[in-house]
C-alpha cells in the first residue's frame, strides 16, 4: 500500500489486496494474498483487530477507526493514536524484550500496525473469569512494570533523550483526554456517558457526595497530566495483556504517555482487583483458592516491581537523577533515597487503583469481570463492595504499609455487606 493513500478503514474482504504489497506480512502469512483468510476480532472499544491467515503462519493487523468503536462517529478521535502506539511498543520492546509483540510493519496513513499474532494466548480478563491461572503472571507483570518504568526514566534515560520523548508522546492529546475523563472525572458526578448497576445509587451518591475523595482524585489527575516521569502504558488492564498457561505479554498501548511511575502498577492492581470482587458469581468449589490466587498475584506483582527497580538502581541508574556523584561516590548510601521514591510510586499506585476501581463501574467502558454477571441482584453487591474499597484506597493509601495489608484489605471487602 503506497503511504500517502488516503485514509481507510480496512474490510476482512479488502485486506488481502489492500495489503498485498507489505513484504513482510506476505513473508509471515504467505505470498498469495488470495489464500489469506481474514476474520476481524476487534472487542476493544477503539479500533479494529484482524487475524490474517495464511499457509506459512499468522499475523495481526490492527487499524484505528477515526471514532471510538464502543460509541459511534459521534465521538471522533484522531488516527494518531497507531502513531504513539507503534512508538510506544517499539520503547517497551527495548526496556523488557519479549514483552510485548513483534511489530512488522507501521504506516501512518493507514493509521496500521502489523504485527506477531500471539498463539495460544488470551486475553488475560477472560482466563480470571475462567478461573484460570497463569504461572509467573506475576513475576512477568511486576518486571515489566519495573523495566518499563524505570528505563523510561530519567533514573536511566539521557536527559535529552528523555525530554525528545516527552515532547514527541506530548502530541498525544485526545487520547489521554480520555483516561482525564473517563477514569478522573465523569465517576464523580452524573456524566452524560455515565451508566452503573441501579442498586448502586445509594453508595454511589455517598462516593459523588464525598468532597475529600474527589478532591484526592483530582491532585492525582494534576499529577498525572503535568508529571513525566516515565513513559506509562496508559491503560494497563487484563485486557490489555495476554497469557497462556505460563507466559504473558503486553498489548495496546496507544494511551502511552509520560506520567507517574506507579500509574501503571496502580491500574493493574485495580483489574485484579475487580477480578477478585468479582469471583462469587463467577466460581463455585474452587472461589476461596482462586481469589487467594489472585491476592498472591498483587502481593507477588509489587514483590516482583520492587526486586526488580532495586536491581535497576544499583547497576542502570546512569540518567541525571539520585546520581552516584551525589551518593555512592560519596561514600554515603542511596538506600534512603531509594526507599522513599519507592513509597511514593506505591501510594501513588494505590489512590490510581482505587480511581480505576471506581470508573470501571461507575463511568464508560466497564469490565466484563462485572458486566458479564446478568443478575443484577448478583451483581450489584459485589460491585459495592469494590468501590467501596476504592474509596479506602484513594483516602487511606498512604496508611496501607505494604502489599499484605492491600490484600487483607481485599480480604476484608470481600466479607462485607455494603449495600
Ligand atoms: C472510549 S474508550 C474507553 C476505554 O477503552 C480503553 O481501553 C480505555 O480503557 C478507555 O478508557
Ligand atoms: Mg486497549
Amino acid at each position: 500500500m503506497a503511504a500517502t493513500q488516503a485514509y481507510e478503514p480496512l474490510s476482512s474482504e479488502s485486506l488481502g489486496t489492500r495489503l498485498a504489497g507489505i513484504t513482510l506480512l506476505s513473508e509471515k502469512v504467505g505470498p498469495d494474498p488470495a489464500a489469506w483468510q481474514v476474520r476481524e476480532v476487534g472487542d476493544g472499544n477503539l479500533n479494529l483487530v484482524f487475524i490474517v491467515e495464511g499457509p506459512s503462519g499468522a499475523a495481526i493487523v490492527k487499524q484505528a477507526l477515526p471514532y471510538v468503536r464502543l460509541v459511534g462517529d459521534s465521538w471522533p478521535l484522531p488516527l494518531y493514536r497507531a502513531f504513539f502506539e507503534y512508538h510506544a511498543l517499539t520503547r517497551q520492546a527495548a526496556r523488557d524484550p519479549g514483552s510485548v509483540p513483534e511489530v512488522y510493519y507501521f504506516d501512518e496513513a493507514q493509521a496500521l500496525i502489523v504485527m506477531e499474532f500471539l498463539s495460544p494466548h488470551v486475553i488475560l480478563r477472560r482466563k480470571m473469569i475462567a478461573g484460570e491461572r497463569v504461572q509467573g503472571l506475576a513475576d512477568r507483570m511486576g518486571t515489566y512494570c519495573a523495566r518499563t518504568a524505570f528505563r523510561g526514566s530519567e533514573l536511566s534515560m539521557k536527559s535529552a533523550d528523555k525530554k525528545s520523548d516527552v515532547g514527541l508522546f506530548s502530541g498525544n492529546v485526545e487520547i489521554p483526554a480520555i483516561t482525564e475523563r473517563l477514569v478522573f472525572t465523569d465517576p464523580y458526578f452524573d456524566a452524560e456517558m455515565n451508566n452503573h448497576t441501579p442498586a448502586l445509587d445509594p453508595v454511589v451518591a455517598e462516593l459523588r457526595g464525598d468532597v475529600a475523595l474527589k478532591t484526592r482524585v483530582q491532585r492525582m489527575l494534576m499529577k498525572f497530566v503535568s508529571n513525566t516521569e516515565t513513559m506509562l502504558h496508559g491503560d494497563l488492564h487484563t485486557g490489555s495483556i495476554m497469557a497462556t498457561e505460563d507466559e504473558a505479554r503486553v498489548i495496546d498501548p496507544e494511551f502511552a504517555q509520560y506520567g507517574p511511575l506507579g500509574f501503571d502498577i496502580g491500574m493493574l492492581t485495580a483489574n485484579y482487583l475487580m477480578a477478585y470482587f468479582s469471583q462469587p458469581a463467577h466460581r463455585g468449589a474452587d472461589l476461596a483458592d482462586y481469589q487467594a490466587w489472585l491476592l498472591e498475584t498483587i502481593e507477588g506483582t509489587f514483590a516482583a516491581f520492587e526486586a526488580e527497580f532495586t536491581r535497576l538502581w544499583h547497576s542502570e541508574r546512569t540518567g541525571m537523577l539520585y546520581p552516584a556523584s551525589l551518593f555512592e561516590d560519596q561514600g554515603q548510601s542511596s538506600e534512603g533515597a531509594l526507599k522513599d521514591l519507592l513509597r511514593e510510586i506505591w501510594t501513588d499506585a494505590l489512590t490510581i487503583c482505587g480511581i480505576e476501581m471506581h470508573r470501571r463501574v461507575l463511568s464508560l467502558a466497564h469490565n466484563a469481570d462485572f458486566e458479564d454477571i446478568a443478575d443484577e441482584a448478583a451483581r450489584a453487591p459485589l460491585e459495592a463492595r469494590n468501590l467501596m474499597m476504592g474509596r479506602a484506597l484513594i483516602l487511606g493509601a498512604d496508611g496501607i504499609t505494604d502489599a499484605r495489608a492491600l490484600t487483607t484489605l481485599a480480604q476484608d471487602y470481600n466479607g462485607k455487606d455494603v449495600l
